[in-house]
């Protein structure tokens, strides 16, 4: 089905025959980021930019925006009569919002990703996922990222764009500033099985293990190593940012467990960053893994777990796979 450019969010979901309690979901949380992108254009004005003086459960630093954002998806969304549950990144419990039944909503959100990015005025974002209750009273949040019903990101950058998957396709809506409404700008967004881009924070290298080290090492050595063409790297320090390239021009990203983080599980969180993220790059035609295992298929045991994460063109990860299949880490990333 062709829906043509400019088509608003609401009336694409209508034309996709979204559900309609997921489709109104949907648009909470399209609502949700509109009025996070205003608090971020006026936040210098608010005083707005800097610590909470708070830590979220993950013991990090909060910033007053994510406690703000943070408020703002859960209030928005609060009000979709579908959603029974709201797991956010910056709460250490799940909220529920009314008694489970069977096919009610469950909201995984990372209110506002990147955000050591806002004293420096870069491109931040919000992500998220939908699962559903799968039995009257069931309050397991804990689902794969497979049994996602939608995920996706509101990147604030130059422009404000939702991009979202029902597991599909991949398609960008862009926030039109003269009326407040996302209008359908990116309908087929695609991750190419070949990049020579690859993002990741190579002051961590000394931790790297093996797989990881020859992986960047080989793209670092060029047309005059073992891969026969050059590379280029990007990292912005913001996954949204990151990913949004990739799924733009193709890539790679990692932000692999690693000798320092791997007591902990990695640095990202499954629920919030990786699976969200590793289900839209999925539907883009790319791969996610942790190494040794998909992302997607991971059970989780903790809503807070955290993960390793390579994902972006498949090319590269099944390269990325094979190399931990030639030196296996000492210890199961990821697990
Ligand atoms: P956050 O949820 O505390 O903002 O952390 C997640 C962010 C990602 O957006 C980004 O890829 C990564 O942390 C950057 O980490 P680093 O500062 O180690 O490069
Ligand atoms: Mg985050």
């Amino acid at each position: 089905m062709t829906i043509p450019p400019d088509t608003e969010l609401g009336a694409y979901l209508l034309q996709r025959k979204v559900d309609p309690d997921l489709a109104s979901l949907v648009e909470s949380i399209a609502a949700s980021a509109t009025v996070v992108a205003d608090h971020l254009k006026e936040a210098a004005f608010q005083n707005h930019i800097g610590s909470a003086g708070t830590t979220n459960i993950q013991g990090e630093d909060q910033k007053l925006l994510d406690v703000l954002a943070d408020r703002v998806f859960r209030e928005t969304c609060g009000d979709a009569t579908s959603l029974a549950a709201y797991v956010s990144e910056e709460a250490e419990e799940v909220t529920w919002l009314k008694a489970p039944a069977a096919g009610d909503l469950i909201l995984y959100v990372d209110p506002l990703d990147g955000s050591s990015n806002l004293e420096v005025n870069l491109s931040v974002g919000s992500i998220f996922a939908v699962s559903q209750v799968q039995a009257d009273g069931d309050t397991n949040v804990l689902r794969k990222g497979r049994d996602y019903l939608c995920a996706g990101y509101a990147i604030y950058g130059p422009s404000t764009l939702f991009v979202i998957t029902f597991g599909l396709g991949v398609v960008g809506f862009t926030l039109d500033p003269s009326d407040g409404q996302f209008k359908l700008t990116n309908a087929q967004m695609r991750v190419p099985p070949e990049t020579n881009e690859f993002a990741v924070n190579s002051s961590r290298q000394r931790f790297w293990d093996e797989p990881i080290r020859r992986y960047v090492d080989e793209c670092l050595a060029g047309s005059a190593g073992p891969r026969g063409q050059d590379f280029n790297m990007r990292w912005t320090a913001s996954m949204v940012a990151d990913v949004h390239r990739i799924l733009t021009r193709g890539g790679v990203f990692l932000y692999p467990a690693d000798e320092s983080n791997r007591r902990a599980g990695g640095k990202l969180r499954l629920m919030y960053e990786a699976n969200p993220m590793a289900f839209l790059i999925e539907a883009a035609g790319g791969a996610a893994s942790t190494g040794t295992e998909d992302i997607l298929r991971i059970q989780p045991q903790a809503h807070h777990q955290r993960v390793s994460v390579l994902l972006g063109s498949s090319n590269e990860i099944e390269r990325l796979v094979q190399l931990h299949q030639i030196h296996p880490s000492q210890e199961k990333i990821g697990s």
